[in-house]
């Protein structure tokens, strides 16, 4: 015989798993590109996701279940992106890997989607380009469209030195993909500042990616900074406030996928804070 205290607590148990599922699955869908660190991965009408771990591609089905986890030999991943470069209708993946764990990469590649098994519980894929970008201390991958031609471009973040700029220093390198292989877009010596880290989105919404960085002000605080291609190279075209600090910039996917907003975190009196920006008339603003 079932008491009536066992059937209010199986009854609150089932409600509380099907909200946390409903929770999971509702958050998956609306940050559909980046959620739990996971990126939409698309083949044709088929929408998975992806995420990336050690020297693992690890494929989701739509509701989170692992569905499918393809291995690189002897190197590991440092950074990830997943955009469809030639415009197959397929994703690439694009990967800096290195040999072991270091701050940064040696090796940019390009996988391209190569088959399902037979019975479609399986991807694999084909490697297509592979560069040694080790003198230029790659620390992040990124896909881009900055000047709205519809042709996605990779953009590596490098550590180096410049002709015109001599200190070692983090600087956003983009290339075109064109017939399978990189070619410099743009090599830029610095940003206005120096920069932690950086993203593309489209802030204002004139369907080109601006890059937005967080870069160190002169008095020692950090601000949001964002720059539009302009044909030939960046132009600023916004800034935040500044604040004691900023970490951990991400591009959020407002509802139905039609904004794209900046997330970060912010330090104000001590305190850090996750924020969210917009950009309106050249200002960087938070929600
Ligand atoms: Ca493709
Ligand atoms: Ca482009």
């Amino acid at each position: 015989m079932i008491s009536k205290k066992n059937t209010t607590f199986v009854l609150l148990t089932f409600i509380v798993i099907t909200i946390s599922l409903y929770t999971v699955e509702k958050r998956l869908v609306f940050y559909n590109n980046k959620s739990f660190g996971m990126i939409s991965y698309k083949v044709d009408k088929d929408k998975y996701l992806s995420k990336f771990t050690g020297n693992t591609i690890n494929i989701y089905l739509e509701n989170g279940k692992l569905y499918s986890q393809y291995e690189l030999k002897d190197e590991l991943i440092l950074s990830n992106a997943v955009a469809d470069l030639d415009n197959d209708g397929k994703d690439e993946i694009i990967l800096l890997t290195c040999k072991d764990t270091s701050q940064y990469a040696e090796y940019l590649l390009v996988l391209s989607f190569n088959a399902y098994n037979e019975s479609k519980d399986t991807i694999t894929f084909k490697e297509i380009y592979r560069h040694n970008f080790k003198d230029l201390n790659p620390w992040k991958v990124q896909t881009s469209d900055v000047d709205g031609d519809g042709k996605t471009e990779i953009s590596i973040g490098v550590y180096k030195t410049s002709p015109l700029h001599p200190v070692m220093a983090k600087r956003p390198f983009i290339y075109d993909w064109i017939n399978s292989s990189i070619f410099p877009k743009w090599r830029g010596s610095r940003l206005s500042r120096p920069f932690d880290d950086y993203v593309f989105l489209d802030l204002d919404s004139d369907e080109r990616d601006e890059i937005v960085s967080i870069e160190h002000t002169a008095e020692g605080k950090k601000v949001l900074t964002a720059y539009s291609w302009k044909g030939f190279g960046f132009e600023k075209t916004g800034e935040s406030i500044s604040f004691l600090d900023i970490s951990s910039i991400s591009v959020k996917l407002d509802q139905g996928e039609k904004t794209s907003l900046v997330k970060a975190k912010v330090k104000q009196n001590s305190k850090w804070l996750e924020k969210t920006f917009y950009y309106l008339d050249g200002e960087i603003l938070t929600k």
